[in-house]
């Protein structure tokens, strides 16, 4: 009988490892499949992809102190429950009057402070990467209004123009050409930058408080009116990333999304060029058909099969 419970018990539990397993494989092969995804995706439980050092940093930095959360939280639950077993009342009738131990209280103390300073160490490093600000090969200034960005190029001739977000009629649109824009996410003028550039972006606000914001880039820095604030990334992978104002600045606040596009040097050449020309719908043209081979890749990434 002990021996049929026992084995029913292990065919359970092998049933669930294979479960977990299975599970782990499909997230596993989701990341694949949205390997590049500079915005959220369904089911998305990680972070959103990093393309630059800073972002990197952020994600072996989170990565490692979830690390040491969930060993602590194994721990302490593991100690607890063997206390309560072995200490229960009626295994252990007459209570220890124990009040002090020297060698436990030295651990007890010591053993936190090393974690903390484990901690502290990468997370000194990756401020300090932060705001590092390598020489920069562009510089962007951004400026939140209630509610949309506008965008300065002030080192290429300081043209600027805005970004506001699409509506579902022009997305409709933007799809007869082949062009992947998600709903509150893209917008009519992206900012353009060129791949494995250092930018800073300058960031401002002309009325009420914003923050613009990348995740992928590890980007966020508030927008405060008559302040400047800082922050710099330099993109690994050419791609168009989102974010969104991430400062609540009034009602539409959701709805003032930031859209970079990361092109070759080239592309940038061209299309700084034409924006320098004042010859906006050039500078459109060759953004399309960027964004038109960007769609491309993407259907092409996700129709293929996970393999490595
Ligand atoms: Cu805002």
């Amino acid at each position: 009988m002990i021996r049929r419970l026992l084995g029913s018990a292990r065919s359970a539990a092998a049933m669930a490892a294979a479960a977990l397993a299975t599970a782990m494989l499909a997230v596993a092969s989701a990341g694949d499949v949205l390997a590049a995804a500079g915005q959220p995706v369904d089911r998305q439980i990680g972070m959103q992809d990093a393309v630059t050092p800073v972002a990197h940093a952020i994600h072996s930095f989170h990565d490692m102190v979830n690390g040491i959360i969930i060993t602590i939280t194994v721990f302490v639950l593991i100690l607890m429950l063997y206390v309560m077993v072995r200490f229960r009342e009626s295994a252990n009738p007459t209570p220890s009057k124990t009040a002090h131990n020297t060698m436990i209280e030295i651990a007890w103390t010591v053993i936190p402070i090393m974690i903390l300073v484990v901690i502290a160490v990468p997370s000194f490093r990756l401020l300090n990467l932060q705001y590092a600000y390598p020489k920069p090969d562009l510089t962007i200034k951004a400026t939140g209004y209630q509610w949309y960005w506008s965008h300065e190029y002030p080192d290429q001739g300081g043209f600027s123009f805005d970004s506001l977000m699409l509506q579902p009629e022009e997305i409709a649109e933007l799809k007869t050409k082949g062009i992947n824009a998600p709903r509150n996410l893209a917008v009519d003028n992206e900012v353009i930058v060129p791949v494995n550039k250092n930018v800073h972006v300058l960031v401002t606000a002309g009325d009420v408080l914003h923050n613009w914001t990348i995740p992928s880039f590890g980007s966020k820095t508030d927008a405060v009116p008559g302040r400047i604030n800082a922050t710099w990334f330099r993109a690994e992978k050419t791609g168009v990333y989102y974010g969104q104002c991430s400062e609540l600045c009034g009602k539409d606040h959701a709805f003032m999304p930031i859209a970079v596009r990361v092109v070759t040097d080239q592309v940038f050449a061209d299309w700084s060029a034409a924006m320098k020309a004042k010859d906006k719908k050039r500078a459109k043209q060759i953004i399309e058909q960027v964004a038109i081979e960007d769609a491309g890749k993407q259907v092409a990434n996700a129709s293929a099969p996970a393999a490595r």
